[in-house]
């Protein structure tokens, strides 16, 4: 496994092609940073206390307000992880591929930085953002690295390959629970893709964000992207892609990151449905439920990410405002973005030009005669199958908090 590698030049001589760019090229940027004569108009739903950084945490998020051009400076790119943040030394620093691939093989940050490269703009969101987050797990970088297949095709993958699992060099002691039993094992943090996902364009191994190498927190020397699914999919600190037969179900691609809906098996019941749930409050796992004629439950591992909108800054500008926000989903082309004042009509929204398909989707809408006091304004995103981003209600038999992607209504003042 960690024998010297014949990888790269084999990888030189299996002749890959250089890959097309994916990305916008360097961007125009649509939505300058405060110019003279604009002032930021105040949300009245964040709280005051809001704060990009945790206390005792290396938990960094994004303030959606300072949004200003397409792509987040990686110093406010936002942070997370389970463990540490591991430190890698980079001249030490191997990325081992093993498992069901012709030549187990290692590989330098010199190795892969001499293959062919390609950038692609991705924008992602932890999986558990939400309006309770304040929408601040969330950025857009730009990318670059080497495409996942251009390596395996060059490595050579087994035909037994059914499974592409990614480890982290983070570690920790986690509860992996068997029927009741909790064994408390080390584990590498770990995710995993089907080895067709694994042979599309998209998948990258990325050294680079915004033209500089990774930071740490970001997942330095190497991480995964994977365009168009949510965070936890771009494993950081790569250390090593195994290639195996079996499902891959560790906790964080099977048991963690998993949500849990209800199918409502006949549209006819959904108003008795909704009665049930009418209870105030209850607390989760503390209501009453459907039971299995009425309601289908189906629990689904988090990757694509699901169509949402948010609302994001508000500006003043000459005599008007402008309202700026983002659309995140998994690549699906848009139908339309539309934002709602008080109780007027939706109106379209215009879609930056910067925007590429995997970035997240920058949009405005110029505001005028704005009435003093506080107003309401929501955003909603459609797709062009015409799948309309849900309400909060349309997420009443959601089980889990993931994946959270209901129409957000803000409210700002207008002094
Ligand atoms: N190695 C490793 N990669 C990881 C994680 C982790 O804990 N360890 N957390 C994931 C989760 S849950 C998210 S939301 C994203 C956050 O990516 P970012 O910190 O670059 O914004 O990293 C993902 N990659
Ligand atoms: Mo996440």
């Amino acid at each position: 496994m960690n024998k010297p590698s014949p990888s790269r030049r084999q990888i030189l001589r299996s002749g890959l092609t250089a890959a097309g760019v994916l990305a916008a090229s360097v961007p125009d940027w649509a939505i300058p940073a405060l110019a003279q004569g604009e002032t930021e108009i105040a949300f009245t739903d964040i709280p005051a206390n809001f704060s990009t950084k945790r206390p005792n945490s290396l938990t960094q998020t994004l303030d959606i307000r300072t949004i200003d051009g397409l792509f987040t400076p990686a110093d406010k790119f936002f942070a997370l992880q389970h463990h540490d943040q591991p430190e890698v030394d980079p001249a030490g620093y191997r990325l081992q591929v093993t498992g069901l691939v012709d030549n187990p093989t290692t590989l330098s940050i010199e190795d892969l930085r001499s293959l062919p490269s390609t950038e692609i703009a991705a924008g992602y969101e932890c999986s558990g953002n939400s309006p309770r987050a304040t929408q601040a797990l969330v950025s857009c970088g730009l990318w670059k690295g080497v495409r996942l297949r251009d390596l395996l095709d060059g490595i050579g993958v087994s035909s037994r390959a059914r499974e592409v699992v990614f480890f982290g060099l983070d570690r920790g002691v986690e509860d992996v629970d068997f029927r009741g039993t909790v064994y408390k094992l080390e584990q590498q943090f770990g995710r995993s893709i089907s080895i067709e996902k694994a042979m599309t364009p998209e998948p990258l191994l990325a050294y680079e964000l915004n033209g500089a190498p990774l930071t740490r927190p970001q997942g330095f020397p190497l991480r995964v992207i994977m365009p168009g699914w949510y965070g936890v999919s771009n494993v950081k600190w790569l250390g090593e892609i195994q290639l195996q037969q079996d499902r891959y179900v560790g906790k964080y691609q099977a048991r963690w990151y998993r949500t849990i809906r209800g199918e409502i098996v006949d549209d006819d019941i959904a108003g008795q449905i909704d009665a049930m749930l009418a209870a105030p409050n209850p607390k989760e796992g503390d209501r009453p439920e459907p039971d299995a004629s009425q309601v289908q439950w189906v629990e689904t591992e988090v990757s694509r990410i699901q169509l949402k909108s948010v609302v994001a800054r508000v500006t003043k500008r000459g005599n008007g405002f402008q309202i700026l926000g983002f659309v995140l989903n998994d690549g699906t082309p848009l139908r339309s973005v539309e934002v709602k004042i008080d109780n007027g009509p939706w109106q379209r929204a215009t879609l930056s030009p910067d925007n590429t398909q995997y970035s997240w989707k920058l949009f405005t809408l110029d505001w005028m005669g704005a009435k003093p006091g506080e107003h309401m304004i929501v955003s909603r995103a459609t797709d062009i199958h015409g799948y309309v981003q849900p309400e909060e209600k349309d997420l009443r038999l959601k089980r889990s908090f993931l994946e959270h992607n209901a129409q957000m209504p803000r409210t700002v003042k207008i002094g």
